[in-house]
C-alpha cells in the first residue's frame, strides 16, 4: 500500500514525450487579458480567451508601432555634454543633475508604442450556458484548444499560429454534424475600416500619432473561411455561417514595413498572398507542418524533475500552490514555456521580442512595449543560446545591427564620436537618443550592451563567417568609447561620462543619478573592448585598432569593493546597504558577464554575495528572473530556487504596483505583463544546471536540494557542446557530452566521473586551450579598509580535460563509490 501510494504521488519521467503534459490549462474561460492563452509565430501574435458564446482572439503584427521612421537625437546637445563632464569630473554631481534635467529633456519623442491591430470575435449564439469546459495550451506542439458541451453537443475550437504559412488558424468542429452556426466579426482600436471582400473580413488600418509622429504603419488583416457543409454569408464587415459541420478560419495580417527606414510595401497584397496560399491548403496539413517545424526547435530540450499528483490540477491553482508544495513539474514547465514563448516572438525573420513579446492589447501600453535595453530586451534573449534556439537569436541580432546604423548618428551629434551608441531604450524605428528624462535616459551604453549578444552567439555555434559580417557592429560600438571615454582625474582611469546606473540614484534626497564611471559601465565597456580585441585576433583585421583598445583597456576602473563590504555601484562609496533597488547593475559582471569568478576573483564573488544579499530577493518580476541568475552563478542553487519560487507567486488584477510574480496564464508580472522575467527565468533555471562561462563546462553547478532527482537533455554549452545530464540523489548518474565544434572539452563537475566503460579520465592542467573558453584577464579589485570579506566556501570538484573530435559523442558516468 505503502509503496503503491509512492508511485501515486511521485512518478519520475525521463523525457518530455512521456512527460505527464507540458500544458497550461483552466477550467473556465479567460476572466481577462493575463487569462488569455498566447499564441505566435514571430510574426502575428494572438491571445486566445476561450470563452464559449464569443470566442476572442486579440490581435498583433509585430510591425504594427505608432509613427513613421525618424530618429530622435538632439542635434545641439553636445555642448551641453561638455557641461556635464566637466561638472561631474569636478565632482559637482547635484549640479550636473540640475543642468540635465534643465537642459537634456528628451528631443522630439521618448520613441514609439508598440499598437495592437485589432481583435476577431466568433459569436456562438446558445452558447451561454456550457458544461465539461477546458481550456489549454500544449506546449509540445503550440496550439491551444478549448473544448465544452451544450445541449449534449460537444464543441472544439483549436488555434495556432503557423510558423511555416504565415497565418493563424482557428479550426471550429463538433461531435455531431451541422452544429457550427456562428458570426465573425473584428474591432479595432486603431483608425480603421472593415468590410466584406471576396467572402472575406478585411480590415484595414493605420497605427496611431505619437509624441509629434504621424502614425504610418498601414496595415491589413484579412479573415478567410473555409467549411464544410452549412451555408455562409457576409454582409456589414461579418460573416454569418450556420448548419456547417466544422470551419477553419484563416487570419492574414500584413503591413507597409519593409524595414525600420522603409514603409513602402503593400499591405494588402502581402496579406491576400499569405491568406491565399494558406487557404490552398487542408487544416490538417497546415497543421501538421505547423507542428512538425515548431518541434524541431522546441523538442531539442527536454527537462524533467519527475511529477506528482498536482498535475491533476489547473495551472492557477499550480502556481497557487507552488510555494507549499513539491510541484517540481511546475518548474518544467514554467521553464518550457519560456522557450515556447521565444520560439512564438522570435522565429526566423521576425523583430525582437519586444517588452511584451508580441502580445500587447493597448494603444498606450506600459513603457510603450518598447525595447528598454538596460536590461529587459537583452534580459529576452538569454535562454536563447543555452536553450538551444540559436536561431531565435537573430531577431535581436539583427536589430543590434540596424541600431548599428541609426546609432551613428547620436554618437556623432551628441557626443562628437565616431561609432555608434545608444541610450537606454530603442523601437521598430531603432532610435538610438536619449528616451525620458534625464535620470533614466542619458545613459550611453546601450548598444554596447547589446554587442555581448553578438559575442556571444559566435562563442555558442563557432560561426566564424558571422563573426566576420558581424564584426564591424562591435568595432563601431568600440569605437565610439575610444572618442567618448573621459579621463578621471583622481586615478586617471577613462569612464563613460555622462551616464548613470540604471535607474539607480546616489544623492537618494536630491534625486541625483547622473555620473561618471559607475560599475556597469566599466563592466561593459571592458567587455566590448575584449570582445572585440578578440574578434579581430581572429579574423586577422585591425591590428592597430586592436592595440589601441588593449592599452585603453588597462586604464578602465577596476571594481571595488567597499565599505559595507558590497561590491560597488558606483566610482564612489556611495551604495545604501539598505537600498533594494530592481536594478542590480553592479552585477552585470557576475551575470551575464563574467568578470566575478568564485576561482579567478573570489574577493568579488564575495562582495557580489554582500550586495545580493543587501538587495533582497522579492522584487520585480524581471529582476527576480536575473536573481536567479545570480543566485546560480553564485553556486546557491538552493537561494537561486527560492527565486523561482518568489516568481511562481500568482498575481491577479491589473496593479501595477506591488511584488512581481505571475499570472494565470504563466505571463510574468512585473507588475504589469512583461515577458523579461519569463525570459530570465527560463535562463535561470539552465544555468542553475549548466554554465560554461568561467573556463570549463560546470555540470549541475547550482543543484538545489529539492530537485535530488532529473534529467536534462540538449542545453548547449560555449564551444558548441551539447549537454545531456541525468542524476539521482543530488548526483550524476549519465553525462553524455556531444561535441559540434571538436576541441577541449573541460568539465568542472562535483562528482568524479569516468567513460562510461570505467577509463579514468585526465585531469585538467593549465589554461583550457579551447578558444572559445577564453577569458581576459580583470584588473585587480581595489577594496575599503572597512570591507570584511568573508572566504566563499566552494563545493570541491573535479575538473577534467576530454579532446573531442567534431561530431563525436562522449559518454560518461559517475565512479561507482558505492561500497568503496
Ligand atoms: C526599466 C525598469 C522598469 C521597467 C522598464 C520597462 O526601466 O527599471 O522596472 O521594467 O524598464
Amino acid at each position: 500500500m505503502k509503496r503503491l501510494l509512492f508511485i501515486c504521488t511521485f512518478v519520475f519521467s525521463a523525457s518530455a514525450q512521456n512527460n505527464p503534459g507540458l500544458k497550461l490549462w483552466y477550467d473556465q474561460p479567460a476572466a481577462n487579458w493575463n487569462e488569455a492563452l498566447p499564441i505566435g509565430n514571430g510574426k502575428l501574435a494572438a491571445m486566445v480567451f476561450g470563452v464559449p458564446a464569443r470566442e476572442q482572439l486579440q490581435l498583433n503584427e509585430e510591425t504594427v508601432w505608432a509613427g513613421g521612421p525618424n530618429n530622435n537625437v538632439k542635434p545641439d546637445a553636445f555642448p551641453i555634454i561638455q557641461k556635464l563632464r566637466a561638472l561631474l569630473l569636478d565632482k559637482k554631481y547635484v549640479e550636473a543633475q540640475q543642468l540635465a534635467d534643465a537642459e537634456m529633456q528628451p528631443y522630439g519623442n521618448s520613441g514609439m508604442p508598440y499598437q495592437p491591430v485589432g481583435n476577431l470575435f466568433i459569436a456562438f449564439p446558445g452558447h451561454e450556458k456550457f458544461s465539461t469546459y477546458r481550456r489549454e495550451l500544449d506546449l509540445q506542439n503550440a496550439t491551444t484548444t478549448t473544448t465544452y458541451e451544450v445541449n449534449g453537443v460537444g464543441y472544439r475550437r483549436e488555434s495556432f499560429a503557423s510558423l511555416p504559412d504565415g497565418v493563424i488558424i482557428v479550426r471550429l468542429s463538433a461531435t455531431k454534424p451541422g452544429k457550427i452556426s456562428c458570426m465573425l466579426s473584428m474591432d479595432s482600436p486603431q483608425r480603421s475600416d472593415i468590410r466584406i471582400e471576396d467572402e472575406r473580413i478585411v480590415l484595414s488600418g493605420v497605427t496611431g500619432d505619437h509624441e509629434g509622429q504621424t502614425g504610418s504603419v498601414q496595415f491589413q488583416v484579412q479573415v478567410g473561411i473555409v467549411r464544410s457543409g452549412g451555408t455562409a454569408s457576409g454582409d456589414g464587415g461579418i460573416i454569418s455561417i450556420s448548419g456547417a459541420n466544422a470551419v477553419t478560419v484563416y487570419v492574414s495580417i500584413a503591413t507597409n514595413i519593409v524595414g525600420y527606414n522603409d514603409i513602402t510595401d503593400n499591405a494588402g497584397k502581402k496579406a491576400a498572398q499569405v491568406l491565399g496560399n494558406a487557404m490552398g491548403r487542408s487544416y490538417e496539413i497546415l497543421r501538421q507542418t505547423h507542428v512538425k517545424t515548431y518541434r524541431e526547435y522546441f523538442d531539442r530540450v527536454t527537462f524533467s524533475l519527475g511529477h506528482t499528483d498536482s498535475i491533476k490540477n489547473t495551472t492557477r491553482q499550480r502556481i497557487i500552490d507552488f510555494s507549499e508544495g513539491d510541484d517540481l513539474h511546475l518548474v518544467t514547465t514554467y521553464f518550457q514555456f519560456g522557450r515556447y514563448l521565444l520560439i512564438s516572438s522570435s522565429s526566423p525573420g521576425s523583430q525582437a521580442a519586444n517588452l511584451q513579446g508580441k502580445w500587447n492589447d493597448k494603444m498606450n501600453p506600459p513603457w510603450d512595449s518598447k525595447y528598454t535595453i538596460n536590461i529587459n530586451t537583452e534580459m529576452n534573449y538569454w535562454p536563447a543560446e543555452v536553450t538551444n534556439l540559436s536561431e531565435m537569436h537573430f531577431a535581436l541580432l539583427n536589430l543590434v545591427k540596424d541600431l548599428s546604423e541609426t546609432g551613428r548618428r547620436s554618437a556623432q551629434l551628441m557626443y562628437h564620436a565616431r561609432g555608434w551608441m545608444a541610450h537606454h531604450n530603442t523601437d521598430l524605428w531603432r532610435i538610438s537618443g536619449q528616451v525620458d528624462r534625464p535620470s533614466t535616459g542619458l545613459w550611453p551604453l546601450g548598444g554596447a550592451w547589446l554587442c555581448r549578444h553578438v559575442w556571444e552567439h559566435y562563442l555558442f555555434t563557432g560561426n566564424k563567417k558571422f563573426l566576420r559580417e558581424a564584426y564591424p557592429v562591435l568595432k563601431g560600438a568600440a569605437m565610439y568609447f575610444v572618442d567618448a571615454l573621459q579621463i578621471e582625474p583622481d586615478h586617471g582611469w577613462l569612464v563613460a561620462c555622462p551616464s548613470l546606473s540604471p535607474e539607480n540614484t546616489y544623492i537618494k534626497d536630491k534625486r541625483v543619478s547622473i555620473t561618471a564611471g559607475c560599475t556597469m559601465d566599466n563592466q561593459i565597456v571592458f567587455e566590448l573592448f575584449s570582445n572585440t580585441i578578440r574578434a579581430s585576433e581572429i579574423l586577422g583585421a585591425d591590428v592597430e585598432f586592436a592595440d589601441t583598445l588593449r592599452e585603453m583597456r588597462k586604464r578602465l576602473p577596476p571594481m571595488q569593493i567597499g565599505q559595507h563590504s558590497q561590491l560597488q555601484e558606483w566610482l564612489g562609496d556611495w551604495d545604501d546597504p539598505k537600498d533594494t533597488h530592481r536594478h542590480i547593475s553592479q552585477l552585470y559582471g557576475l551575470y551575464p558577464g563574467y568578470q566575478v569568478s568564485p576561482i579567478r576573483t573570489p574577493e568579488l564573488f564575495t562582495a557580489a554575495v554582500t550586495t545580493l544579499r543587501q538587495r533582497g530577493d522579492v522584487s520585480t518580476g524581471w529582476s527576480m528572473g536575473w536573481k536567479v541568475n545570480f543566485w546560480a552563478r553564485l553556486l546557491d542553487g538552493n537561494h537561486a530556487y527560492k527565486l523561482i519560487t518568489d516568481q511562481l507567486q500568482l498575481v491577479t488584477g491589473d496593479s501595477v504596483r506591488g511584488p512581481g510574480g505571475t499570472y494565470a496564464n504563466m505571463f510574468d508580472a512585473h507588475p504589469p505583463f512583461q515577458i523579461d522575467g519569463n525570459f530570465g527565468c527560463t535562463a535561470g533555471i539552465a544555468e542553475m544546471l549548466l554554465q560554461s562561462h568561467d573556463g570549463t563546462i560546470q555540470i549541475l553547478p547550482a543543484l538545489p536540494d529539492k530537485w535530488q532527482e532529473g534529467t536534462v537533455r540538449g542545453l548547449i554549452a560555449r564551444g558548441g557542446f551539447e549537454i545531456d545530464i541525468r542524476w539521482k540523489n543530488g548526483k550524476i548518474n549519465v553525462l553524455t557530452v556531444s561535441s559540434k565544434l571538436g576541441g577541449n572539452c573541460r568539465l568542472r563537475v562535483y562528482d568524479q566521473i569516468e567513460t562510461e566503460r570505467g577509463t579514468a579520465l585526465n585531469a585538467a592542467i593549465g589554461e583550457n586551450p579551447n578558444p572559445f573558453f577564453y577569458i581576459p584577464p580583470t584588473h585587480k579589485p581595489l577594496l575599503s579598509a572597512k570591507a570584511v570579506l568573508v572566504a566563499a566556501v566552494l563545493k570541491a570538484s573535479y575538473v577534467y580535460d576530454i579532446q573531442t573530435r567534431a561530431g563525436g559523442v562522449y559518454r560518461f558516468k559517475r565512479v561507482d563509490d558505492s561500497g568503496k
